[in-house]
């Protein structure tokens, strides 16, 4: 670890295209933040500064992939960019078969109906709120089997994102093997922080599902980042290569989801990617039903040309390094101004502690939500609430889950941001430190059924 930090970097790349963005007036900000119901997804995207809602989605793509876009095979069936992806997920992913899907929703959608039966039960490292909406829209029930200290956002477990061992053993012995048609890792765990789960956890996962008959299926989205953890912080992979460390990841595993709109550097795309032939089969065959024919899934060519192209610049350690390296900047800034955030920083963004910047908030006052809006009022850049808001309710009592990590996520996309973006940035949220006494909460006053965070409106308490 230590041999990385002695050198700054700098990004591995020069810009040759720019979007201009502006800056609104606080007048402004606060008319389009009431209209937007208090929730930041609801903003119009020109009425945002710098804007860290998502990395989803939202990547810079290279010289290099926009020529791919051009390269475009738009048949009907059979694209020549579908085999170079698939050449690519086998390649760096290790899986035999790939499904390409719009997006990672639509993966999750086709593994669940395929394999999930009612009444059957789904562990996973942390939920994620696409994920466990399609499991429990099949008939099953999303079980929590992280690590505790996942659930901690001062602890400063290295792999945040482990899998309790005990707790998964626990849920097998009750409901038995045969109702767990797989384990769901995410590596790494969105909502614990961008965390990630280390190669002997994975490895010691792999070896009890053996044991007992359970799939092991992987939410990828963000695995390279997870390969860049274990590469600096996991003795014995220091020498290995983010893409030979992915590899070995994946051979833990029978499948994976896949949102391409992250680490595979594009703006739209995802998969499905396993080993099992009749699995397989039968997902080739539900693909036509809810996306698209087997061989683009709901993709252009071109998007799936770019995708292609996307994962191998995902696995240079170049790339890599600044992309967690600019993570890693901001949290050290804010950190050292004493603004509270979740520790270790990890992959993808930097998460404030809501509950613990607003302490004098209720959780049922949404102070994530709060502090979104607020951040939004001060500086006109967007981030995204992940407390009680994205948590939802249970769907047996219909009551709000109240998770334990009330967070606000500064996400940064991929390639898109300079470090004086990620200044600007520090000192917005610390402005929003200062005022922190004064701000009042929120109460929800519309609520969709389904992923609830994307569309409920607020008004200030
Ligand atoms: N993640 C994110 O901003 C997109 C919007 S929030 C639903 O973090 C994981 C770990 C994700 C993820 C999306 C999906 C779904 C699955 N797993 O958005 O459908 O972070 O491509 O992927 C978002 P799609």
């Amino acid at each position: 670890m230590e041999k990385y930090k002695k050198r700054s970097w700098a990004e591995p790349y020069k810009i040759k295209v720019v979007e201009p963005i502006k800056m609104t007036t606080r007048t402004e900000r606060e008319k389009a933040l009431m209209e937007a119901g208090y929730n930041t997804f609801l903003l119009k995207s020109e009425d945002v500064y710098i804007d860290l809602l998502t990395d989803s989605g939202t990547n810079a793509m290279s010289d290099n992939q926009w020529a791919g876009m051009m390269l475009g095979d738009e048949a009907y069936a059979g694209s020549k960019n579908y085999y170079h992806l698939e050449e690519n997920v086998q390649k760096y992913y290790g899986y035999k078969y790939l499904v390409p899907t719009h997006q990672g929703r639509g993966a999750e959608n086709i593994i669940s109906k395929i394999l999930i039966k009612p009444g059957m039960f789904v562990p996973g490292n942390m939920y994620f709120t696409t994920t466990r909406l399609h499991q429990e829209l099949a008939g099953g029930t999303f079980v929590d089997v992280i690590i505790d200290e996942a659930h901690d956002p001062v602890n400063l477990h290295p792999f945040k994102g482990n899998v309790d061992i005990d707790k998964f053993d626990a849920l097998v012995k009750k409901v038995g093997a045969d109702k767990i048609p797989y384990i769901t890792i995410g590596v790494t765990v969105n909502m614990a922080g961008g965390q990630p789960v280390s190669m002997a956890n994975l490895r010691e996962v792999r070896s009890y599902c053996e044991k007992h008959g359970v799939r092991v299926v992987f939410d990828a989205t963000r695995a390279v980042e997870n390969a860049y953890f274990i590469k600096v912080r996991e003795k014995g992979y220091e020498k290995k290569s983010i893409a030979e460390i992915l590899h070995e990841m994946c051979s833990y595993s029978d499948a994976c989801t896949m949102s391409g709109k992250k680490d595979c550097l594009v703006n739209i795309g995802g998969f499905l990617a396993l080993n099992e032939r009749d699995v397989f089969e039968e997902a080739r065959n539900m693909v036509v039903v809810y996306e698209g024919l087997h061989t683009y899934g709901g993709l252009a060519g071109r998007d799936m040309e770019a995708m292609a192209r996307g994962i191998e610049e995902s696995v240079q350690w170049d790339h890599i390094r600044a992309r967690i390296g600019q993570v890693e900047y901001v949290g050290e800034k804010l950190s050292a101004l004493g603004i509270p955030i979740v520790v270790p920083v990890g992959g993808h963004a930097v998460f404030l502690d809501a509950k613990a910047f607003l302490p004098h908030l209720k959780q049922i006052e949404f102070p994530a939500q709060t502090l979104a809006a607020e951040l939004y009022l001060e500086s006109g850049i967007r981030s995204m609430e992940r407390g009680i808001v994205s948590a939802g309710r249970s769907k047996e009592t219909g009551d709000h889950y109240y998770p334990k990590l009330e967070l606000v996520r500064l996400t940064f996309p991929r390639r898109v941001y300079t470090q004086a973006h990620c200044d600007v940035t520090v000192e917005a949220v610390d402005e929003v430190f200062d005022r922190r006494k004064s701000i009042k909460g929120l109460k929800m006053v519309y609520e969709p059924k389904y992923l609830r965070f994307f569309q409920a409106r607020f008004e200030k308490l």
